[in-house]
């Protein structure tokens, strides 16, 4: 395992620990395990104002109605992002004509780079219904501060940078509340393609 690779484990070990917490924490003031998304609707996601990447203004309006599917990443990273987005098109591909029942998210944590003409051509090698977000810094530091993700950037020694960044992918119901981390590693296309229908 790389340095990176760990790096990257690290930061969703802590984004799923800071998850058992939270509902332990409600659990604990509650006396009660949370139904499903309610307290944790008003945590993850929320308001955005981005542009796909042919150009069109994408807002969290424009999600509702469908489930949907939400990574923060960025077209530099060499391991963990071209992997899950690998993954989330295999389950596209799964879904078939319902795919377009669902929604897919992938919001650049590198804006300064990921413009929307590098986003267009580095999407151009997944599943088409794969929409990529970019923005200004402010309105990718909008959506990073609704969605709880960490993002932050790393120098490198020749002078370029890198993203450590949350690697998670979120899954969104139909009203665009927070249902739960989508695992994409641990179960095969199919199963997370059925996972996907049943919030349609
Ligand atoms: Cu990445």
């Amino acid at each position: 395992m790389n340095e990176k690779t760990s790096r990257i484990l690290l930061i969703f070990g802590a984004f799923l620990s800071g998850l058992v917490l939270f509902f332990g924490a409600i659990v604990f003031i509650t006396g009660r395990v949370p139904s499903s998304v309610g307290s944790t609707a008003a945590t993850v996601g929320g308001p955005f104002h981005l542009e796909d990447q042919s150009g069109k203004v994408v807002t969290e309006r424009d999600m509702k109605g469908k489930p949907f599917l939400v990574f923060f990443g960025f077209t530099h990273c060499p391991d963990i992002c071209p992997t899950t987005l690998f993954d989330m098109s295999q389950v596209l591909k799964q879904l078939g004509p319902d795919a377009d029942r669902t929604g897919a998210l992938f919001i650049t944590v590198d804006p300064e780079r990921d413009t929307q003409a590098v986003m267009k051509d580095y999407l151009s090698n997944f599943d088409p219904h794969l929409r990529g977000l970019t923005g200004d810094q402010a309105s990718i530091n909008q959506a990073i501060k609704e969605y709880r993700v960490y993002a932050k950037k790393v120098p490198l020694k020749d002078g370029d940078y890198t993203m450590d960044h949350t690697a998670v992918v979120y899954l969104m119901d139909k009203s665009g509340n927070f249902v739960a981390p989508f695992d994409l590693t641990k179960q095969s296309p199919e199963a997370a393609a059925a996972q996907l229908r049943k919030y349609m």
